[in-house]
């Protein structure tokens, strides 16, 4: 097998070639090319100076993290990197596209580094529960000062080259072709001794400096382990020699190897690679996708408009009537002013993007040309119905139709138009310009290229799409009306809504349910209540307390008062809540009892993840990685557990179907233990045995 890494010499200048698709990572072959090229490069006397390159679109993008997990094999990165700092000729670093993890640290080994001035660098192990592992927490602090370095690696942050350049982290932007600048540099360097980075000063420690940052660590990232250990580990190692504060790292970094949240944040990471790996559209390229209609200018087609127009898309917005229009238009600027004062969108390019590549219309026929439609008006069958038909009229052939619905039918919506096959479901979450989720909705009939148009709108995006099927609330929102109704049952059983929220967030959601209801608004709920109240059987629990907070005014943040009272700043409690809740369960002749909060995770945690079985098992998620990806996206389930399916196999599934057998006793009709738990359970299976090798 040939080897990933070459060496040949051009004049005096050796040159150590890593060629390893897709992003160059350090997997085994690639470290033991390097100490095979590095020697090859000590022994070659024509060569008085060297410079390390890497082939194709990026510069090293750090460890190959598939090997993380399995025993590891030698050579390892550390000490690899060791060996090219210790050569006795200088070695320049020439770096474009991400040189990020072991890839920085590889450069940071080298004796100077030059990259191209669109490369960005950084340390991003702790997005995978890790620090950084070959020297970073070392290195890096030596070239560009303590501080910097670990505001660096605890935010993950990619640091622009010419940022870079000004920080000391490289010595060079290249000017014009990075080959050759490089070499050029090199010719400088040629028959100096190396400056090595491991020889350069510790910076002193800043005891007061690193406290304040854990404290801002731990308030902001609560539960997660990687940013505190990683400062630590730095500090630790900082105060000793440079072989000692290796052995620290390495002693960190194998800890964190072993840690539950590692395996969780790796999960993660796969499983939203393998969310477009889709049998169905395999090597199917999607449709021409340069203009885009959107159907309906409130805030979700507005965010949606939003979120094309940054991505370089041409948008057609259609509105009812010129003042709908107009409303759509301030709404779409606005949004853009935010981005520019966020630093996201620099001014002038948002004048050009409203000048040429946005417009409103108030008939169908300004939407001919689009190559995708989508339609974002009130969530209506008939309403919806009637836009599709309209659309149908006027689309181009082969134009994709897409519908924003949250729940509704997208068969029947398929069936409104006479191109059933162009036809998809793209449920966008708000505000669809800042979440990542999307996901892309399969009717029975749709032709493979128009979902793939999806999978490759939401890349375009830079959103995750995941295919769900056709089903009242598609993956994300079932799942999320169940678990609701798991927290609305303890509330009427006698558990607060704030302590639910506490234990929730606790666990490591983002937002607890009830702070979540009183952001999205009370009405919400109760509209959908409304809607399922023909459907509903006798023994499904209704919140009447929450019919009865709406009913009463109280509609969350946009009223001031709901769970919450958003008077006080920082909200309260509403302190209206505890008398409601008892007349309440007066009335419905409940007796109240406690809940702490590990019973009430116990039983959040079973019901989604008993409702995320149903939806794998009947195909409504391609897997049990597909729900994870939602729950992480879309819903604010902790990344650092991996999603619902992840935690469960963690937590054991035996653990929850007991949960679920003991809650049945309670309440058989919620609680039946979903068949594929149940079977998993009984041949000692997990879920992650059913995402087919796909993730770590
Ligand atoms: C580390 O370095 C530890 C060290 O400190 C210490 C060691 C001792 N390994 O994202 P994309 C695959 S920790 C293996 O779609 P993009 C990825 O799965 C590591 N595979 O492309 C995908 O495969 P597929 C620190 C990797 O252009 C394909 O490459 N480094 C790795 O949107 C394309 O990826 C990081 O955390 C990897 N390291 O973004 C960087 N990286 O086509 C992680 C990617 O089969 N990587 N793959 O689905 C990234 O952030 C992005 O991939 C990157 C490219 C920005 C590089």
């Amino acid at each position: 097998m040939t080897s990933p890494v070459t060496y040949a010499r051009q004049g005096r200048i050796g040159l150590i070639t890593i060629d390893n698709p897709p992003v160059n990572a350090t997997g085994q072959a690639v470290r033991a090319g390097l100490i095979d090229a590095a020697r090859a490069f000590a022994a070659d006397d024509a060569a008085q100076a060297g410079v390390l390159i890497c082939a194709g679109r990026t510069w090293v993008a750090g460890a190959d993290i598939s090997e993380f997990g399995r025993p590891p094999q030698a050579p390892f990165l550390p000490d690899v990197i060791a060996a090219i700092e210790a050569l006795e000729k200088p070695v320049v670093a020439a770096i474009h596209g991400t040189a990020l993890g072991g890839g920085l640290e590889l450069a940071m080994g080298c004796h100077a580094r030059i990259a191209a001035p669109s490369a960005r660098m950084g340390l991003p192990e702790v997005t995978l529960g890790l620090l950084p592992g070959a020297g970073g927490t070392q290195r890096l602090p030596r070239l560009i000062g303590l501080m910097p370095a670990l505001e660096a690696m605890t935010s993950a942050r990619q640091i622009p080259a010419p940022e870079a350049r000004e920080l000391g982290l490289i010595d060079a932007l290249a000017d014009g072709e990075l080959t050759a600048a490089a070499i050029a540099l090199a010719e400088t360097l040629a028959g100096q001794p190396p400056r090595r980075t491991r020889d350069l000063p510790a910076p002193e420690a800043d005891p007061a400096a690193t406290d304040a940052l854990k404290a801002r660590l731990v308030r902001s990232l609560p539960g997660q382990i990687a940013q505190t250990t990683a400062v630590d580990v730095a500090t630790e190692g900082l105060a000793l020699s440079f072989d000692e504060g290796m052995a620290v790292e390495r002693a960190g970094f194998l800890a964190l190897m072993d840690s539950p949240q590692r395996a969780a944040l790796i999960h993660a990471f796969f499983a939203e690679r393998a969310v477009a790996h889709l049998p169905q559209i395999a090597g199917v390229p999607p449709r021409a996708l340069d203009r885009v209609g959107i159907v309906g200018g409130g805030l979700m087609g507005a965010g949606i408009a939003v979120s094309c127009l940054l991505a370089g898309l041409d948008v057609t917005l259609l509105e009812r009537d010129q003042a709908g229009a107009d409303k759509a238009a301030a709404t779409v600027a606005d949004l853009l002013a935010g981005a520019v004062s966020r630093g996201k969108l620099a001014a002038p390019r948002r004048d050009a993007i409203l000048a040429d590549a946005f417009r409103t219309a108030t008939d169908h026929e300004a939407l001919a040309q689009a190559d995708l439609l989508i339609e974002a008006v009130f969530e209506s069958m008939d309403v919806k119905r009637q836009v599709f038909a309209a659309l149908d009229r006027v689309a181009k052939p082969g134009a994709v139709l897409a519908t924003n619905t949250s729940y509704l039918d997208v068969n029947q919506i398929a069936d409104a138009t006479s191109r059933p096959r162009d036809v998809i479901g793209l449920h966008f979450f708000s505000p669809a310009h800042v979440m990542r989720l999307l996901e892309v909705v399969v009717p029975d009939r749709a032709a493979p290229d128009a979902i793939a148009t999806g999978f490759a709108l939401a890349k375009r995006l830079k959103k995750v799409a995941v295919r769900a099927g056709v089903c009242d609330g598609f993956i994300g929102n079932r799942i999320l009306a169940h678990y609701r109704a798991a927290v609305d049952a303890m509330v009427l059983d006698g558990a607060d809504p704030i302590a639910v929220d506490r234990a929730l967030t606790g666990f490591g959601f983002a937002m607890g349910p009830y702070a979540v209801t009183d952001l999205a608004g009370l009405d919400i709920g109760y509209m959908t209540r409304q809607r399922k109240a023909a459907d509903r059987h006798p023994r499904d629990r209704v919140p009447a307390f929450a019919d009865r907070l709406y009913e009463q005014g109280h509609l969350g943040r946009k009223s001031g008062r709901g769970y919450y009272d958003y008077a006080a700043k920082p909200p309260v409690p509403n302190p209206d809540l505890p008398a409601l809740l008892e007349a309440v369960r007066a009335d419905l002749g409940l007796t109240p009892r406690g809940f702490d909060a590990d019973e009430i995770v116990a039983r959040t945690m079973a019901a989604m993840v008993n409702e995320a079985a149903r939806v794998v098992e009947d195909g409504t998620a391609l897997r049990p990685l597909d729900v994870d990806v939602v729950m992480l996206n879309g819903y604010g389930f902790p990344r650092w557990r991996g999603g619902p399916m992840h935690w469960a196999d963690a937590h054991g599934l035996d653990r929850i179907l007991d949960d679920i057998r003991r809650f049945a006793a309670e309440d058989d009709h919620f609680w039946r233990p979903a068949p594929l738990l149940v079977d998993l359970v009984a041949t000692g299976r997990r879920f992650a045995d059913l995402n087919e090798g796909q993730s770590a």
